[in-house]
């Protein structure tokens, strides 16, 4: 559904709700990752894009002083968070990414007014297309139409990563919030998530379309093994004498390897690896060489499966499928996108073969998986935005 039907469903259910139609309306993305995927929080670089999937919000001005009232208009019920104090975790669970948000805001010495608001998202959840980033990047950009206080967009990414560590316990990078802050439509984004550095690289080629691939195996980041991978990085960049792992060569962790497990080795690798192909990606998409592009795609989901050990088997049956199509088929390169474990895989594909292609993937993916995926296109969309207010 198009930005501004979705604006006026949430409209319209903020009325019903609260029986008034809403003063403010804003929306921000989910994302999905072209590639350059674990290397985040190595200080490494990303090549994600802003998805036509949003978390919208529709608010006025609360009636109940010292409260913002959120109504989900999915799960149908309503989080009462009190803003008249440092606010905390708290009930239902989803309304932890918005308290995180607020608490952010709070400690920039910014008061929280009481707020009426109704919320939608149609980035699926446990999708690895970064719902939680968008909800939270939703929630600072109604804070900021509220108080009437715009803040500097990487700050507003960094305030909703700091939500995501503090409030839903999961120690991300800066990807997920930075895509979904700072997007721009028809735009891969390139951050160097060391320097925080960006380059907007145009994917406007009409030839070529980037398909999302929702495997239904639902994806679950706090469950600990994200946190294990990080912790495997920050233990193999100790052993290289490097402060990240953005610092060592492929040549240095060779002359290392016998200091560390093969585990360890083998997450380095993929990372070193990973940093290499996402500057070469970039590369490929500027020059529209789709052919390169796709290779590193296949080598990079080869690499999170053997190495990273971050895909499942729904994920690799989908690349394999990918795989077998091939390019006489229209399909490019093919990947698992996001933390992993479940979730999305991205396919860089001919626009002229979209139909086909997703015929073939939902048929031999429901014969091999024995489940059914859910598949769309999506172009490069527009970051945060307030439509309203
Ligand atoms: C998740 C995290 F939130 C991101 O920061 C990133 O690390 C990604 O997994 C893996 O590339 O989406």
């Amino acid at each position: 559904m198009i930005l501004s039907d979705l604006a006026a469903q949430v409209a319209g259910q903020f009325k019903t709700a609260y029986g008034r139609p809403p003063r403010w309306i804003v929306a921000a993305p989910g994302r999905v990752n072209v590639i350059g995927e674990h290397t985040d929080y190595n200080d490494g670089f990303v090549l994600p894009m802003a998805i036509e999937r949003y978390a919208v919000m529709a608010a006025d001005t609360g009636t109940t002083p010292g409260t913002v009232s959120v109504y989900d208009t999915q799960f149908k019920e309503t989080a009462k968070i009190d803003v008249s104090r440092p606010v905390t975790k708290g009930q239902p669970k989803w309304s932890n990414y918005l308290r995180g948000v607020m608490a952010g805001f709070q400690q920039r010495g910014q008061a929280i007014p009481a707020l009426d608001v109704a919320m939608l998202s149609t980035v699926p959840l446990g999708g690895g297309l970064s719902s939680s980033a968008a909800l939270e990047v939703c929630t600072a950009t109604l804070l900021e139409a509220a108080t009437g206080r715009t803040i500097d967009p990487v700050e507003k990414a960094l305030i909703a990563q700091k939500a995501e560590h503090e409030f839903a316990g999961v120690p991300c990078g800066i990807m997920d919030q930075f895509i979904s802050a700072l997007g721009r439509e028809g735009h891969l984004l390139l951050l160097d998530c060391r320097t925080r550095k960006t380059e907007l690289v145009p994917m406007s080629d009409p030839s070529v379309e980037l398909l999302i691939v929702n495997t239904n195996v639902k994806h679950e980041l706090g469950s600990g093994e994200y946190a294990k991978r990080r912790a495997e990085c920050e233990a193999a960049a100790r052993i290289l004498g490097v402060p990240s792992l953005r610092d060592a060569t492929a040549d240095a962790l060779e002359a290392g390897r016998g200091k560390m497990t093969g585990v360890v080795y083998r997450r380095a690798r993929h990372v070193i690896g990973e940093i290499e192909r996402t500057v070469h990606a970039a590369e490929g998409v500027r020059a529209s060489n789709w052919t390169a592009v796709g290779q590193l795609m296949y080598a990079s989901h080869a690499s999170l499966r053997d190495d990273y050990e971050v895909s499942c088997q729904e994920l690799d049956t989908v690349v394999e499928i990918a795989e077998t199509i091939g390019i006489a088929g229209g399909v490019y390169g093919c990947r698992m996108t996001g933390g992993g474990f479940g979730g999305c895989a991205v396919a860089l594909i001919k626009a002229g073969s979209v139909q086909a292609i997703t015929q073939k993937i939902a048929a031999d993916y429901r014969a091999k998986a024995g489940r059914e995926a859910t598949i769309f296109s999506s172009r490069p969309a527009a970051g945060a935005t307030i439509i309203q207010g």
